[in-house]
C-alpha cells in the first residue's frame, strides 16, 4: 500500500496537476459566463465586477501595443482601403464637367467656306448644264437636294450654341448617373450623305459616356451602295452597326428589331436626315432618369430641303409648338395654350403635348416594352405615332418636348417611296388605333373617313385584342379621360351631328368639295362625288353652321360673292355663330316653292326625278339656304347645295 501511495505520490504529480488546473479553469470559466450572462440583468455590483475586467484588460492590451509601437518600422504598409467609401455609393455627387461629357467622337477642323458650314445655307442656282442634270435626277429619287448635302460636309459643325442661356447653363448631376442610350436609326434608301450625317452628328454631339450604340435599321433598302458599301464603311466607326430587314415592313416593325438588339437603357429613335445640335441628348436623357415614364422628343428645327440650311434655335427662346391631333386621325402642330406657357418658369421646363411626331423620340427601354412597344399588326407608316400618343397618356405617362434638346430633321413636301400595298394600310392602321383607344370618340373619325369606316364595319382590320388586353392589363384610363385631362383645347365636334355627310348636286352628280390646301379663305370647288368623306365632307352641326372639320374647324362662310370656306366662328365656350355662318336647312319642296325653278333644267331634273320617289333609299335630298338676306349668296347655294344624308353610317 505504502509503494502505491508513494507511487502515486511521484508519478501521478503532474497529473495531479493537471486536474487541478482544469477544475480552476473550469471555475474561473463559471464566473466569467455568470458575470457575462447576468449583464443584461444588470445587477449593480455584477456590473462593477465587469467594467474591473475590462479596465484590467483594457490596460493590457495597451501595454502589449505600446511596446510594439515602439519597435522600428522597417516598411510603410499599404494603406487600408476604408469601408464605407467609393464602392458602396453608385456616383459621385455634384455634375458632370465639360470633360466628362466628351463627345463620342470630335468634330475635325472645320474649314469656314466650306459648302453649308455652320449650318450656313448652300445655294446651288448656278449650275452647268451636267451638274443641273445630276441635281434633278437627285430631286426626284429623294424629294430633297441631295446635290447640295453630297457637297456638305459629314462633319459640318452648326456654328456657336444659339440656344436659351438656361440651356447652355443647365448641369446635370452625377447622381443619380444619367441613363446610356442606343440610337437607333431606320432608313429605306436614304441617300448616302444625309444618312452619314446624321451618324456623325450623333457622334459629334453625344457623350460617349452615355452613347453605346448607333443601330442602323435597313428597312429592305434596293440602292446597292446601301449595302456592302455601308458595312465596310462603317467598320472605322466602332459603335455603329446595321442590322437589315430582308422584307420592306415599315418603320414599326423595322424600330421593334432595332429595339430588340439595343443594349442602353434608353431607346432613342431618329430619323435617317437629322444633325442633331449641340447638347441634345443630355436633356432628353436627364428627363427620363427624373421619371422613367417620360417619353420625351427634341424640338425638331428644319434643315431646309433645299439648301440644308439649319435654321438654328434663338437664344431668346422661341412660342413652342406642341402636337395635336384632328378628327381624320392625322398628327398637326399647334402653339402652346396660355396655361402651359404660364406653367413654365423657364426653357429648361419640358412642354407637355397631346401627341408627338413619332419619328424622333427617348423613351427608357424597359418602359418601352412595359407600354405595349408598338402595335405590331400596324403595316409601313401612318397612325402609329397617334396610337403610341393616345396610350402613353392613358396609360399613366407623358409624352413631352424638351425644348434645351434641339435636333434639325428635313422636312420634305412628299414622299419619294413608294407603299407597297397603297395608301390603305394608313387608314387600317388608324382604325386598328381607334378601335382599340378611342371608345365611342371613333365614330367622329368614322364619319369623315369613309374608307375607315367601311373597314370597322367589315371587320377587315385584323386582330387587336392582344391591344385590348394591354389596355385592360395597365388599367389604362378612358378616351374621354384624356379629351378632358390632357387635350381639354380640343375642339369637339357633334358627337352627333343634325347630319353629316356629303353635299351634292344630284343633276350634275357631283359633290360640295373643299379643293386641295384649302385651310380656310378659299372658294369651294364642285367635283365628282368620291363618296370618301375627306374634302367632300361636310356636317351640318347643332349650332346650325355648315362644318368641314377633319384638319381645321372650318364653316361655310356666306359674304359678297361666292361661298367660300373660313375659319369657323364658334369655337365653344363664349363665342357665337355670326349670320354668315349660319345656315337654315329647309324641305326640298318648300324650298322649290319659295325660289324655283330659276334652276339650270338638268338641276330641275335631277331633284324633280328624286321627289317624285325615282330614286328613293337613304338618300334624302335637302336644300341649304342662308339666313340673312344676301341674295348673291342665296342664288348660288340655293343652285349648287343638296344635303345628302346618311343614316347610322
Ligand atoms: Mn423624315
Amino acid at each position: 500500500m505504502t509503494a502505491l501511495r508513494r507511487f502515486l505520490r511521484r508519478r501521478l504529480f503532474p497529473w495531479k496537476l493537471a486536474i487541478f488546473a482544469l477544475i480552476f479553469i473550469t471555475f474561473l470559466f463559471l464566473i466569467q459566463r455568470e458575470v457575462v450572462s447576468s449583464i443584461p440583468k444588470e445587477e449593480p455590483w455584477l456590473k462593477d465586477i465587469v467594467n474591473k475586467r475590462d479596465a484590467v484588460l483594457g490596460m493590457m492590451m495597451g501595454a502589449v501595443n505600446n511596446f510594439r509601437d515602439s519597435m522600428p518600422k522597417m516598411q510603410i504598409k499599404a494603406p487600408l482601403r476604408q469601408s464605407g467609401g467609393g464602392d458602396s455609393h453608385p456616383c459621385l455627387p455634384g455634375y458632370y464637367t465639360a470633360a466628362e461629357l466628351k463627345p463620342a467622337l470630335e468634330r475635325p477642323p472645320q474649314n469656314p467656306n466650306a459648302p453649308g458650314a455652320s449650318g450656313k445655307p448652300f445655294h446651288t442656282d448656278k449650275l452647268s448644264p451636267a451638274e443641273q442634270k445630276e441635281k434633278e435626277k437627285g430631286d426626284e429619287k429623294h424629294c430633297f437636294n441631295v446635290f447640295a448635302s453630297d457637297r456638305i460636309s459629314l462633319s459640318r459643325d452648326l456654328g456657336p450654341d444659339t440656344r436659351p442661356p438656361e440651356c447652355i447653363e443647365q448641369n446635370f448631376k452625377r447622381c443619380p448617373p444619367l441613363p446610356t442610350t442606343s440610337v437607333i436609326i431606320v432608313f429605306h434608301n436614304e441617300a448616302w450623305s444625309t444618312l452619314l450625317r446624321t451618324v456623325y452628328s450623333v457622334l459629334h454631339t453625344s457623350p460617349a459616356i452615355f452613347l453605346k450604340e448607333i443601330i442602323l435599321v435597313d428597312d429592305a433598302s434596293v440602292d446597292e451602295v446601301l449595302k456592302d458599301q455601308l458595312d465596310n464603311y462603317l467598320k472605322q466607326l466602332h459603335i455603329v452597326r446595321v442590322v437589315r430587314q430582308k422584307e420592306r415592313k415599315g418603320l414599326i416593325t423595322a424600330r421593334l428589331l432595332g429595339a430588340s438588339v439595343a443594349t442602353g437603357d434608353v431607346l432613342t429613335f431618329l430619323d435617317a436626315h437629322c444633325e442633331c445640335f449641340q447638347g441634345w441628348l443630355e436633356p432628353l436623357l436627364a428627363r427620363i432618369a427624373e421619371n422613367y415614364t417620360a417619353v420625351v422628343s427634341p424640338d425638331i428645327t428644319t434643315i431646309d430641303l433645299n439648301t440644308f440650311e439649319f435654321m438654328k434655335p434663338s437664344p431668346y427662346g422661341q412660342n413652342h409648338n406642341r402636337g395635336n391631333f384632328d378628327w381624320g386621325l392625322s398628327f398637326g402642330w399647334e402653339s402652346l395654350p396660355d396655361h402651359e406657357k404660364r406653367r413654365r418658369k423657364d426653357e429648361t421646363y419640358p412642354v407637355k403635348t397631346p401627341t408627338f411626331a413619332g419619328g424622333l423620340f427617348s423613351i427608357s427601354k424597359e418602359y418601352f416594352y412595359y407600354i405595349g412597344s408598338y402595335d405590331e399588326e400596324m403595316e409601313i407608316w401612318g397612325g402609329e405615332n397617334i396610337e403610341m400618343s393616345f396610350r402613353v397618356w392613358q396609360c399613366g405617362g407623358q409624352l413631352e418636348i424638351i425644348p434645351c434638346s434641339v435636333v434639325g430633321h428635313v422636312f420634305r413636301t412628299k414622299s419619294p417611296h413608294t407603299f407597297p400595298k397603297g395608301t390603305q394600310v394608313i387608314a387600317r392602321n388608324q382604325v386598328r388605333l381607334a378601335e382599340v383607344w378611342m371608345d365611342d370618340y371613333k365614330e367622329i373619325f368614322y364619319r369623315r373617313n369613309q374608307q375607315a369606316a367601311q373597314m370597322a364595319k367589315e371587320k377587315s382590320f385584323g386582330d387587336v385584342s392582344k391591344r385590348v388586353d394591354l389596355r385592360q392589363r395597365l388599367k389604362c384610363k378612358s378616351f374621354s379621360w384624356y379629351l378632358k385631362n390632357v387635350y381639354p383645347e380640343a375642339f369637339m365636334p357633334d358627337l352627333n351631328p343634325l347630319h353629316f355627310g356629303s353635299v351634292k348636286n344630284l343633276g350634275k352628280d357631283s359633290c360640295l368639295d373643299a379643293g386641295e390646301n384649302n385651310e380656310g379663305g378659299k372658294h369651294l370647288i364642285m367635283y365628282p362625288c368620291h363618296g370618301l368623306g375627306g374634302n367632300q365632307y361636310f356636317e351640318y352641326s347643332t349650332h346650325h353652321e355648315i362644318r368641314h372639320n377633319i384638319q381645321k374647324e372650318l364653316c361655310l362662310h356666306g359674304t359678297e360673292g361666292a361661298v367660300k370656306l373660313d375659319d369657323c366662328q364658334y369655337k365653344g365656350r363664349n363665342t357665337l355663330v355670326g349670320v354668315e355662318q349660319k345656315w337654315e336647312l329647309r324641305e326640298l319642296i318648300s324650298c322649290l316653292k319659295v325660289h324655283y325653278c330659276s334652276l339650270r333644267n338638268s338641276i330641275c331634273k335631277g331633284i324633280l326625278k328624286t321627289m317624285l320617289g325615282l330614286d328613293q333609299g337613304i338618300t334624302v335630298n335637302i336644300r341649304f339656304t342662308m339666313v340673312t338676306v344676301c341674295c348673291r349668296c342665296l342664288l348660288l347655294l340655293s343652285v349648287l347645295l343638296q344635303f345628302k344624308l346618311h343614316y347610322g353610317v
